[in-house]
């Protein structure tokens, strides 16, 4: 199966759901990696752990934003204004964010959230889940992807729903708004050295997101 072809980006036929496949050129890339590495040395990555049973995520994470998304064995899932290591409130969200949150999300409230996800060698990955941390399910969740290429998946309203997959690259920007922003989803994998965008590889995905109503 060929990936990333317009007839497979179609066949996700998923209302709500908007693909922008290079929306940053090489040189906005290159501007958002240099300001996020100062926003990262504010707030590190984290490794954060499953509720319940303590495993780690083989994603690390980090947040900007008056609110960062965090999880741990005894508190679960939640959105906190602190970082869990630093204690530390979250750097701000950079303006170059709430700028590309203004021209694809269609919605009259900034976000709140900044959630940066780090996949780092052939094992980080992340599980088929929904996205239901949010109080503000009317906000739509606007995501970047930057480094090398992922395989998303998505489904639907439900676990056993058919899903569909498709190559997300450096540059691309993707908004779920309306029902797909309830809808299962997920990375089976990332294709390693296919960027050379990261000096250490790997991929970095930024998810903008509203997080109280
Ligand atoms: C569909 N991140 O952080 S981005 C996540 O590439 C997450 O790191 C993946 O799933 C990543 O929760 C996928 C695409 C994405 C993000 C949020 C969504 C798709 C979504 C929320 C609702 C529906
Ligand atoms: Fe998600």
């Amino acid at each position: 199966m060929i990936l990333n072809q317009p007839s497979q980006v179609q066949k996700m036929h998923v209302k709500g759901f908007t693909i922008y496949p290079g929306y940053l050129d090489r040189e906005m890339q290159v501007e958002l990696v240099a300001e996020l590495r100062k926003t990262i040395r504010n707030a590190p990555f984290f490794k954060p752990t499953m509720p319940g049973t303590g495993k780690p995520f083989s994603v690390e994470m980090t947040s900007a934003g008056p609110l960062g998304w965090v999880s741990d064995k005894h508190d679960g899932y939640r959105y906190q204004d602190t970082h869990p290591v630093t204690k530390k409130p979250w750097p701000a969200i950079p303006d170059m964010l709430l700028s590309i949150w203004r021209e694809v999300a269609h919605y009259e409230k900034l976000p709140e959230c900044c959630l940066i996800n780090l996949y780092r060698g052939p094992k980080a990955r992340m599980g088929l889940h929904r996205d239901e941390d949010e109080e503000d399910l009317a906000a739509p969740v606007v995501s970047i992807s930057l480094g090398d290429t992922a395989i998303f998946r998505m489904g639907g309203l439900n676990r056993g729903d058919p899903t569909s997959s498709i190559k997300l690259g450096s540059g691309d920007i993707v908004t779920f708004g309306g029902t797909a922003r309830l809808n299962y989803h997920g990375i089976d994998r990332i294709i390693q050295h296919s960027s050379r965008l990261l000096e250490q590889g790997g991929r970095i995905n930024l998810t903008l997101r509203r997080v109280r109503p």
